[in-house]
Formats: structure tokens, sequence, C-alpha cells
């Protein structure tokens, strides 16, 4: 039996996904959601609540106590992870963890005492700032005019300095607390952390994830001396050299054999970011295939024919765990304005895509929304910035129906505006995340795009992607046959586009540019 398992430390939850190589069947698909199970951590939606809407962080001993979950749900559940042949996975991108000691300072975890006791000496920073944090403008600014200037920037990294990627994080630590930066001798990414755990050692970081940090060398593939030095003093010793995805990071840790009932000498390979793993697990690895994930955050990414920047600036290039690079442009207001907007109307999810598919009409009668609740990444707006365009009941917050819609066309239009950079053929657009299951949804996407709007099989495209480029690494099966066995559409819930909705999405995309200009050049007015 040849299987293999992904994990996903994703925000709101982590996943694990197993897939047998021999039969083509997914033998399990599990996740632990944070908010639900471990309340303790004060963490409803998998991050701790702050005043400040720019500061996110989470508890990373969250995540160790996740894993320990979720290895015995799936042992509770039957699964023989025994039969497990190779382990890889995700983890949400750009969060990092902060270490006193080094992993390579543990030796082996005891089985005595849960892990997460285990861990927590270890930590030189009680919290992790994750993606959502966008309280570094003041480090990107340093960092930009220290490396000399934002085209610079980009052009190492693919990103301008950006608030929620790693270096500027790393700046803000070191001029925070330069007493606990003088005693951290080691700095993971959420996924390199979550690796390390597994095999009882440092794991690197790998270059598809790394590239998410300000502080890659993108076409080196090394840390770039520049941008060390311009983040933060002896920023180098305390990261391990970055590693090709496919890198085989160690073995299984004795305390998971024991534990768990894995095989001893189970290989883990380098763990990458929830968006790398999940362009794997879509099968969308070569150029061709674009993807949207609907799932804490909006993203869309392609993998790139040849590396490309995004002129305005909110785009990123990171690595593609197949090779070469991927494009990417990530929308905080995801979900979450999603659940805002159906939590302040009383709406379930059901209604949600009714209020879509039956209750209102494409255009929304000119109804418009700008639906910034957090702050946003692209493009860049502080929070709040909600303004409601339209009919006088609609801006009065009396049409529940047409607030659902307008949240959905208004997200739907700025994917569009936003992705036209990337330059890979936009149809069809595979979907993942957990809003990929709303057909309203759905339905929104193909028309604004024009585009069929594919879902797959397999929901979890990370953790599968994990599983993939665990099989890959390991078993050396081909990309192209594990998409074809494991990325298989779903053919039956494909939407296409309705060709009589054109021309009225070209002019609401005209009319979201203007607002959204408006609201660039003047945020603070009230809506
Ligand atoms: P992440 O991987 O970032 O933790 P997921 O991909 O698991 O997130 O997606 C979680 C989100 O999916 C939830 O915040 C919820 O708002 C959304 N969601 C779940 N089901 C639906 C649905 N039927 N319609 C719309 N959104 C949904
Ligand atoms: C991508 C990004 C998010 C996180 C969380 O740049 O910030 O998509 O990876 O999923």
């Amino acid at each position: 039996m040849a299987r293999y398992l992904g994990l996903d430390a994703s925000t709101q939850s982590l996943s694990a996904l197993i897939i047998d190589i021999d039969t083509g069947a997914v033998c399990a698909n599990h996740s632990v959601v944070f908010g639900e199970r471990l309340p303790q951590y004060n963490s409803p939606k998998g991050f701790l609540v702050h005043e400040d809407p720019r500061v996110r962080h989470s508890d990373p001993l969250m995540w160790v106590e996740a894993l320990e979950l979720l290895l015995a749900d799936l042992v509770k559940a039957g699964v023989d992870l025994g039969s497990v042949r190779g382990v890889s996975g995700a983890g949400q991108q750009h969060g990092s963890v902060y270490l006193a000691r080094s992993f390579n300072t543990v030796g082996a975890w005891s089985t005595d005492r849960p892990l997460h006791d285990q861990v927590r000496p270890l930590l030189s920073r009680r919290t992790s700032p994750i993606w959502m944090d966008s309280a570094t403008s003041a480090e990107c600014a340093e960092i930009a005019r220290a490396a000399g200037g934002d085209d610079r920037v980009v052009a190492l990294t693919g990103s301008r300095a950006i608030e929620r990627f790693t270096g500027p994080q790393i700046r803000k630590f070191y001029k925070d607390s330069p007493a606990d930066w003088a005693r951290t001798s080691e700095i993971h990414l959420v996924s390199s952390f979550m690796a390390s755990l597994l095999v009882a050692a440092s794991a690197p970081i790998d270059l598809g994830d790394g590239a998410g940090m300000n502080l890659l060398d993108l076409s080196a593939g090394t840390w770039s001396r520049e941008l060390l030095d311009a983040t933060a003093p002896g920023l180098g010793a305390k990261l391990r050299t970055p590693v090709p995805c496919a890198t085989r990071v160690g073995v299984l840790a004795d305390y998971f054999v024991k534990k768990y009932g894995f095989s001893p000498e189970t290989p883990v390979i380098a763990f990458t970011g929830d968006n790398p793993s999940s362009l794997v697990g879509m099968g969308a690895s070569r150029p061709g295939t674009a993807v949207i994930s609907l799932g804490t955050s909006d993203t869309v990414f392609a993998a790139m024919a040849a590396p490309r920047t995004d002129p305005r600036g909110y785009g990123h290039v990171f690595g593609n765990p197949a090779g070469g690079f991927m494009a990417l442009a990530c929308f905080a207001n995801g979900s979450l304005a999603r659940e805002e907007i159906a939590h302040r109307f009383g709406l379930d999810w059901d209604v949600f895509a009714d209020a879509i598919l039956k209750r209102t009409r494409p255009g929304n009668d000119g109804n418009l929304l700008l639906p910034y609740f957090v702050p946003e990444i692209t493009p860049r707006l502080p929070a709040p910035v909600v303004r409601w365009f339209g009919s006088d009941a609609f801006v009065n917050g009396r049409e529940p129906f047409a607030a659902a819609r307008a949240v959905v066309e208004t997200q739907a239009l700025s994917l569009r505006l936003h992705s036209r950079w990337i330059g890979e053929d936009m149809n069809p657009i595979l979907v993942t995340g957990g809003a990929s299951k709303n057909p309203g949804i759905l339905r929104v996407l193909a028309d604004v795009f024009q585009a069929r709007i594919v879902p797959l099989k397999v929901s979890n495209s990370s953790a599968l992607g994990g599983a993939l480029r665990a099989a890959q690494a390991v078993g050396g099966t081909a990309w192209e046959e594990l998409a074809r066995c494991f990325s298989a559409p779903a053919i039956h819930l494909a939407v296409e586009p309705d060709p009589a909705t054109r021309a009225l999405y070209d002019k609401a995309g005209r009319e979201l540019e203007h607002r959204l200009n408006e609201a660039l050049a003047n945020p603070f007015v009230k809506g």
C-alpha cells in the first residue's frame, strides 16, 4: 500500500488528508477547527482578538495542540497511520514563529508529556504574527529605503515590501522587543514550524513559502544579503538555508511512531505555503490553469510560464513546488466579509446562495458595496471602508438579499481587476476553499470572469497538495499522473458563464474601479 499524508495548518483549522496511490482513493480527510476544539486559546477565528485591527497574532502552541488532536482523531477513526509512506504539508503563508532554543537542541520529544508543553520553553516570543497582520507599514518603508527602493525589492523578491510578509514582521519584532530579539536563535514560517515538530529537528524553509518573506532572492534561490541587512542585524544566522520544495527534511520523530502508530523512518518532505500547496493539489502546477481559492482570504493564482510582477505593486511571485514560479493576489476581505454581511442580515449560507440565484439580478440594479471590514491587502485600504452605493433602501441597509449579492459581486469584480497582470488564461477557473461550496458565489464568478468555474471532487486542496508532494518526492510518481488521479473536476458542479451578463459586468467593473480609486484617494471618508 503506497499511502501519503498531507497536512494543512491554515488560518482557522488544521487538516489531514491521506491518499492511496495504488487505488486512487482518498482514505482520510479530517480537520480540527481551532475555534471549536481549542476554545482555551481565545481564537474563535484562528487568531487572538486585539483592539488594534492591524494587529493579528496567533498562539503557535494552538497549532501544536491541534496536531495532537488531529492525529488522535485519525487513530480514533480507525485510520492505520502505519501504512503512511511519506508526509508533507503546508501552512498559512507569512506567519512566523520565534525560538530561543533551536529545534535541533530537542533530540527527541518525550512521550511522557504533551508536545505543546515541550515546545513552550523553546519559544522566544509567545505569539506569532500571521498573514492578517498589517501593523508594519513603517518597517516596510524602512526596508524599501535601505534596499534602494520599491523597484529593487520587487526585482529581488517578486513583491514590494508588504505588511504581512515575514521580513517586515521580523523587523518590527527586532525594533519593539530588542531583548527578545537578542535571545531568538531561530525563526520559522508556520510551514517549517509544523515540519520541525514532526521531525523533532529544525526543518528548513522551502523556496515556495520562502518567497513570501521579502527576504528571498528569487532568481538565486538564496536569502538576499541586501534584504537580510535591510531587515534586522544578525538575521541571516537565525534562518536556515532555504531548500527546494521536494527536499526530504528528516523522518517522523519516534514520538509519533510510539503515540500514533506511524512506521519508523517515515520520510517527511519540506512543508510549503498553503497557496503553493493548493496549486499542486488543484492539478494546476503547469501554466494554463488559474485557481481562485475562497478560504479565510480569497486568493487568485496561477503557475507562470515566465516570471512577471504586478506593476501596481499588489501581487506576488512565489515558488511553484513543481518547479518555476506562481503568481498570486490575496484579498483579506474574503470569507470574513461575506460572513459579516450574512451575520448582519441574519442569512445562513443556503439563503445567501438563494439571495444571489433567485432573489436578485446580475448587476444588482446598480447597488454596489465596498466591503472592507478588515484592512485590505488588494488594494491596500485601511479598515473599515464600508460604503454603500445605489437605491435609498439599499444604502439604508434594508435590502438583505441585495447586500449578499453586492458583497460577492464586488469581490469577484475586484478579483478580476487585480488579476489582469498575471496574464495567464482565466478560462476555465478552478475553485477551492470553504466558500467554493456556495453555488451563488460560483454563479457570480462565472459571469464576472465570463469563464467556466470548476470545483474539484476533493476539497482541502492544500492538504491534498501536501499528500501529492510527498507521493512525488518519496514515491517518484509523476505530477501529471497524480493530478489525473486526485485533482479530478466535479463536472456536475461546474458553472457556465451567461454571455448576456458580459457587458453589464464590464460596466460594473469600471464603476468599481472608479469607486476604489476614490476610496484609495481618501480612505477615511465615512461610508
Ligand atoms: P482556511 O483554509 O483559510 O482556514 P477554509 O477554506 O476552510 O479557510 O474556509 C473557511 C470559510 O469558508 C469560513 O470562514 C466560512 O465563511 C466559509 N464557508 C463555509 N461554508 C460556506 C458556504 N456554504 N458558503 C459560503 N462560505 C462558506
Ligand atoms: C497569501 C496570504 C494568505 C495566507 C492564508 O499571500 O497571505 O492566502 O496564505 O491563507
